[in-house]
């Protein structure tokens, strides 16, 4: 069990939550770009989905050089999703069907156009210059030798508005239209204090925390070692305030509503991870660990990933987590592919029973479920053909950083497979004209796939991913064994069947492949009743079709 020092139980260990990427959830005003009304327009479905949470992603004034991961405004709603107004009935109706509302909070940096940075840019003396990271260069280039992860150095010089001799280096660890803020500076934790307070006191239940980890830099900056080079983030996840400044934000701000929080950790290794959601600690509630989506992945190249090793994954996540500790579950979001390409199968003849297997796996596994857009339906990646069907700085500045000694066929195939874009088309809610999305030129292209998997045919059909989604959901909010229940794994080295046992009452088995698996169910097991599920008992075996999965009621 669970021992959880809080006096009841969070809501939040019980809620399955939904990402809402905005930009390409639904488009009222046929500008091509998804809006906050069209969030509201489908509330009824993520009722009748049985969501608990949604978490949306930046829905702030930003000039979109990251889709809004760029703030330049905190307190006001990018016009092209509307309006504050827009903002409030969006909340007022997930409030009315009772689903809480987190947003994301991205205050590792800012836009380069956010008034802070505006007056910042302007010179040494401004009272603004150290609400960023400026620092002179070194032998004629930036202060040290860290890379932005959209390419390029982390570092741009700035020339301000005295002479060039007055100008200095900014840190970015993303694009440099993202410049860090200066969390050393209190001035800029007040601001991100009230800023939090701002949408707090507006009924939000808390927030999303973009690489949180990131906000304490390492003491003098000094240059990677060629490995850290590699994978920086790690450096990045790792300075020596980080908790101190977590506990600040709980102290200040967070123990004073009742509040949801899950900090995006990238950077940080399970054990790590344990230090930020100890609940004792009093610093986050859950994490976003990237572990298990980024398992075959190495900065721009896909590798390859099994089932045993993913399955050491969850467990190594699990009892990282331990007895205070709490974990999110999920296989996608807009920054990684859809996951029924990346973990499933997403062969036509396959795609609708792969995903109702990962879906099985998200909704079994012990922890916060985190559906993704777009996952309840089975969407998958999107048929690039060339760089320039991408809309993403990521793909363009890695591709800029690579061009002189990698094709780009090779690097197109990558891309193709792991680019954020693919979970980033927008939703198929019909088979019609852009899936329903908009009526007008859809911001980035529609999967052609939405003929065959879209939220309106689905709904009509009992045997579909949504259907499955929502029982799931269901039985899950039903089940104390699911939600609060104990996770073993019963077959680490079994190369195609996942099977573990949840609480005293479930087994779950899934099948990654698609020939027919016959699993042998463990000798001391007493099976109470037939599977829920595609699956069969045959004597002590329990026959998985492909892709088939199924859930045991067994006698404790
Ligand atoms: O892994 C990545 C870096 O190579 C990116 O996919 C992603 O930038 C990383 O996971 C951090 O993500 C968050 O911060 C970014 C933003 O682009 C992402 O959308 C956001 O989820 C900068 O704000």
């Amino acid at each position: 069990m669970n021992a959880d020092p809080i006096a009841q139980r969070p809501w939040w260990k019980d809620a399955v939550v939904y990402q809402i990427y905005p930009r390409s959830f639904l488009d009222t005003d046929g500008d091509g770009v998804g809006d906050l009304p069209g969030i509201t327009a489908r509330l009824d479905y993520l009722q009748a989905l049985g969501v608990d949470v949604v978490w949306l992603s930046p829905h702030f004034d930003s000039p979109n050089a990251d889709n809004g991961y760029d703030i330049r405004d905190y307190r006001k709603v990018m016009a092209q999703f509307g309006t504050m107004a827009d903002f409030d009935a969006m909340l007022a109706g997930m409030t009315a069907r009772g689903i809480r509302l987190i947003i994301d909070l991205v205050v590792n940096h800012s836009s380069d156009e956010h008034a802070w940075f505006v007056e910042s840019r302007k010179g040494r003396d401004n009272p603004y210059r150290d609400y960023y990271i400026w620092r002179d260069g070194k032998e004629g280039g930036p202060p040290n030798n860290y890379g932005a992860f959209f390419g390029g150095p982390a570092w741009t010089f700035d020339p301000g508005e005295g002479d060039e001799a007055s100008g200095q280096y900014y840190l970015h660890y993303f694009a440099a239209k993202q410049p860090d803020l200066n969390w050393e500076n209190p001035k800029v934790r007040g601001e991100v204090y009230d800023l939090m307070r701002f949408w707090l006191d507006k009924g939000v239940s808390g927030f999303r925390m973009d690489v949180i980890p990131f906000i304490s830099k390492q003491p003098g900056l000094p240059d990677l070692t060629p490995r850290e080079r590699r994978a920086p983030q790690f450096v990045y996840a790792a300075g020596p305030r980080l908790h101190e400044y977590l506990r600040e934000m709980r102290r200040e701000v967070l123990d004073h509503y009742d509040t949801m929080t899950v900090g995006e950790a990238f950077g940080v290794r399970p054990d790590q991870a344990r230090d930020l959601i100890d609940s004792r600690r009093r610093e986050l509630d859950l994490v976003i660990n990237f572990d298990i989506v980024r398992m075959d992945i190495d900065g721009w190249r896909k590798t390859s990933w099994t089932l045993p090793r993913l399955k050491a994954l969850y467990t190594e996540l699990d009892q990282a987590a331990g007895p205070f500790g709490w974990n999110t579950q999920f296989l996608s979001n807009h920054d990684n592919p859809r996951s029924v390409s990346h973990f499933g199968d997403d062969d036509p003849d396959w795609v609708e029973q792969s995903a109702k297997v990962l879906n099985t796996l998200i909704l079994t596994q012990r922890g916060t479920p985190f559906l993704y857009q777009g996952e309840e339906l089975g969407m998958t990646n999107y048929p690039f053909a060339t760089l320039d069907d991408f809309d993403d700085l990521e793909v363009a500045g890695r591709w800029r950083d690579v061009k002189h000694r990698v094709s780009e066929e090779e690097y197109l195939a990558n891309a193709r497979a792991m680019g954020r874009d693919n979970s980033r088309t927008p939703m198929q809610w019909t088979s019609g004209p852009n899936g329903g999305f908009t009526t007008g030129k859809p911001w980035l292209a529609v999967n052609p796939n939405t003929a065959a998997i879209n939220a309106e045919d689905e709904a009509a059909r009992p045997d579909s991913v949504l259907a499955h989604t929502r029982a799931l959901i269901a039985f899950r909010r039903g089940s104390t064994d699911l939600k609060e229940g104990d996770y073993r794994d019963l077959d680490p080295e079994h190369p195609r069947v996942f099977a573990y046992r949840r609480g005293a009452g479930l087994l779950v088995a899934l099948n990654f492949g698609r020939e027919t698996a016959r699993w042998p169910l463990p000798e001391d097991l007493a099976v109470d009743g037939p599977a829920f599920g595609t699956a069969e008992i045959d004597g002590r075996d329990l026959v998985l079709p492909g892709w088939g999965w199924a859930i045991l009621r067994v006698r404790p």
